[in-house]
Parts: C-alpha cells; sequence; structure tokens
C-alpha cells in the first residue's frame, strides 16, 4: 500500500520550493508576544495563520481554510485540498500553532521559533508549493495547525477523536514539530519510533532514500506522547514524527524567551520530505 510512482509530480513539487519564504513565517508567528492557548495573542496568532493560509490558497476552488473551535481561546486552523478521486481518503499534515513560556507562565514571551513556528513554516511552505505548481492531489489532503499542544495536545486530541468518532477515513499523518534546529550533527531528520507506525515511519525513510539521497535521518524513541502524533496514533490512525534530532539532542531553549533561532537549512529538509510524503501518499498530479 505504500507505493512509490509518482516521481513526476514530486520532482516538479521539489523543483518548486522557496525556502527563504519559511524564515518569513517563522518571523511573523514570533513577533506575537506568545500563542499561548488561552492568550488573545494566542487567538490572534492562529487568526493571522488562517489569513495567510487564505492569501495563498488564492482562487484555488477546491481549497477551503478554516478555524476548528475549541472550548478554550485559541482555535486550530485547517485546510482541506478535495481529493480529485478518493476524496474519502484523508492524508494530514499537521504540527502545533502555540507556543510557551514554562518559566514566566501565560502572559511571558514565547517566540516559539522551533517550537513550533518552524513546523507551521513547513506545512505553509507546503501549501505554497502546491499552488505554485497546481498540484491536486487524488486523496484528500488536510494541513492542520493545532491548537493547544502544549497543554496535554488538547486541540489534536480534539479532532483526532472527533475523526475517529465519525469514522473518517484517515490514511496517513505527518507531524512536524520543531524542524529548525540541528541537534544531532549526523542526522538531518530523526523519526520518532514510539507513538508512531513502523510501515509509514518506513515508507518515509523510502521517500528519503529515493527522492533526498543527501538528507541523512535515523530512528530514536521520544519516551512519551511528546507531541500530536500521539493523538492520531492513540485514535488509531498510521502517524509518523520527522523529528529536528535525536531526542537527547533537541533544542534546549524552547519553552524559554529564547526560542528566537531558526535554522532555516535544516528546516529545509523537512519540508523537501513534506512535499515528498504530499505527492506519493495523496498521489495526483501538477
Ligand atoms: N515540541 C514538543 C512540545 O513542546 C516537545 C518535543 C520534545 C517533541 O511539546
Amino acid at each position: 500500500n505504500y507505493t512509490i510512482d509518482n516521481e513526476d509530480t514530486v520532482n516538479t513539487l521539489l523543483g518548486q520550493l522557496t525556502p527563504s519564504n519559511m524564515t518569513a513565517t517563522v518571523t511573523s508567528l514570533g513577533n506575537y508576544n506568545n500563542r499561548y492557548f488561552s492568550q488573545a495573542s494566542g487567538f490572534e496568532a492562529a487568526s493571522w495563520i488562517k489569513s495567510h493560509w487564505e492569501s495563498i490558497a488564492g482562487g484555488r476552488s477546491d481549497i477551503k481554510v478554516e478555524l476548528y473551535q475549541h472550548t478554550w481561546v485559541q482555535p486550530s486552523v485547517i485546510v482541506t485540498i478535495q481529493g480529485t478521486e478518493n476524496s474519502d481518503e484523508i492524508v494530514v499534515i499537521g504540527g502545533h500553532l502555540d507556543s510557551i513560556n514554562n518559566i514566566t507562565g501565560p502572559t511571558g514571551r514565547a517566540p516559539g521559533f522551533d517550537d513550533n513556528a518552524s513546523g507551521i513554516a513547513v506545512i505553509t511552505e507546503t501549501l505554497n508549493t502546491i499552488v505554485a505548481t497546481d498540484y491536486k492531489p487524488s486523496r484528500t489532503l488536510l494541513l492542520m495547525g493545532y491548537a493547544a499542544e502544549e497543554v496535554g495536545l488538547r486541540g489534536s486530541k480534539e479532532i483526532a477523536q472527533e475523526y475517529q468518532t465519525n469514522g473518517k477515513n484517515v490514511v496517513g499523518v505527518a507531524q512536524f514539530d520543531m524542524t529548525g534546529y540541528h541537534g544531532t550533527a549526523d542526522k538531518n531528520i530523526v523519526f520518532m519510533s514510539d507513538f508512531t507506525n513502523n510501515a509509514q515511519n518506513q515508507f518515509m525513510a523510502q521517500l528519503i532514500d529515493k527522492y533526498l539521497p543527501n538528507v541523512t535521518y535515523g530512528f530514536d524513541p521520544c519516551g512519551y506522547a511528546c507531541s500530536d502524533h500521539a493523538s492520531w496514533h492513540n485514535a488509531g490512525f498510521a502517524a509518523s514524527f520527522p523529528f529536528e534530532s535525536n531526542s537527547s539532542d533537541y533544542n534546549s531553549t524552547i519553552h524559554t524567551s529564547n526560542d528566537s533561532s531558526f535554522d532555516v537549512d535544516h528546516a529545509t529538509n523537512f519540508l523537501k520530505l513534506s512535499v515528498a510524503y504530499v505527492g506519493e501518499l495523496a498521489k495526483g498530479s501538477t
């Protein structure tokens, strides 16, 4: 079920990336004092993402952008790109849009450049590449910015459980949370091996082997339900989590006012993997 045979489409997507846009996205998100789930700034940051994604989607009538409301202030944001043939089969790429300062609390400064403006930037640039190439997926493709990850995966948990309850056919989920810090010298991407689907992890590794031979990768357990992939995994769906480093080497500034650096070259590896994943799992063509 994990075939790799959509080479022309993936290579077209890979040829239209604009990595520098990711730096701009990270900077825009980091300008909010924080993106904490209960704060007005956390709401405003989510609203900015919705507007930004709408402006990228432009005139595509097969793309819609919506807020997903929760019981707290901050919504999640979901882009739906309607599948042309197998529209009941759903592929998700996502990452959390909130940030947190664990020291100074709800009103504290939390730029969250790496955690996780860097993942939202990968998703945003994936959307931009889809529109730039006029790519249309066969399966329905959903791009998600999750609210309230930092307070217990709350946004993604509500969404994944709703999809489970409604019997939605989610065939695969990729999580992008922390892509902008090169913490393990000999690895660009580390697939978290727990709370994920091994077959899909192997598929993503094969995508690197085929399309990104210069990207180094490995596998490592996170050790706990460390990001939104676990919400999907726990709801019975195949999730993967390509991460910035081994779990002992990640950016030590996260959850502080000092998470204000972004290595765009490192994040570009994740952007490349994202478009390869989209092109091969959601198939369709440019
Ligand atoms: N970005 C995650 C979080 O803040 C942690 C990381 C180690 C996966 O919850």
